[in-house]
């Protein structure tokens, strides 16, 4: 089955700092974008939970600075600046790959602040910060969860993950990859 309106739903966004929680804690990094971009998508408002899709990165990035730590900054993320201090290009540029986001306040953590992250099915050199990244969520996959161990958490995430790729293989999800909103 195609993907069922309103998907899929396109949002053309970049890479910000989050809380450093998802390499470190869990080992799934994801690739936070500014909240509001998720909120103005066109997706139904409120709609938290877990998604999966398609995602591009391309342009130049650079290094992520904290100012703060996430402990200092309790539940709020830390304050941090994105320092591009050459011209980087991944080898990944313009690479259409497999997605799972998450967006919503991770009852697991118990942030006072909605995030929206994505983690990339694909194993990267480096990080990328500040880098563009477009979506095209494709379907919703759960709602946000608490969980009883950070194991459970990851579990689960895996989970998302085996469905995000069965999703993707299924007839009309794959032509996406070569719609007009990947190609610009
Ligand atoms: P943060 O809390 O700052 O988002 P994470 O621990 O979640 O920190 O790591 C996210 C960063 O790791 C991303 O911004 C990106 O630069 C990098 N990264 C490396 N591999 C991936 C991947 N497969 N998916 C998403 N981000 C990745
Ligand atoms: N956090 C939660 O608190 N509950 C969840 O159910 C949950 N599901 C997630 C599913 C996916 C696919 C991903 C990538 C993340 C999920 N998270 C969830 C967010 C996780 O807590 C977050 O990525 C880390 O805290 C790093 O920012
Ligand atoms: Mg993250």
């Amino acid at each position: 089955m195609p993907p069922v309106p309103p998907y899929p739903v396109f949002i053309d966004s970049h890479v910000i700092g989050g809380f450093g929680r998802g390499s470190s804690d869990l080992g799934i990094p994801t690739a936070n974008i500014p909240a509001s971009d998720f909120l103005a998508s066109g997706i139904p408002k409120g709609q938290t939970g877990i998604y999966f899709g398609l995602a591009k990165i391309s342009g130049t990035y650079g290094t992520l600075v904290r100012h703060t730590s996430p402990e200092e900054n309790g539940s709020k993320p830390p304050t941090t600046e994105i320092v591009k201090t050459e011209k980087s290009i991944l080898p990944e540029d313009g690479v259409v790959l497999p997605m799972v986001m998450s967006v919503g306040w991770n009852p697991f953590y118990g942030n006072s602040e909605p995030s929206a992250e994505v983690h990339i099915v694909h194993k990267f050199a480096e990080q990328f910060y500040g880098g563009d990244i477009k979506l095209a969520v494709l379907g919703y996959i759960r709602p946000e969860q608490n969980f009883v161990s950070v194991d459970a958490l990851i579990e689960e995430i895996m989970n998302d993950i085996r469905k995000a790729k069965e999703f993707l293989a299924e007839d009309g999800f794959k032509q996406i990859e070569s719609n007009e909103f990947f190609r610009a």
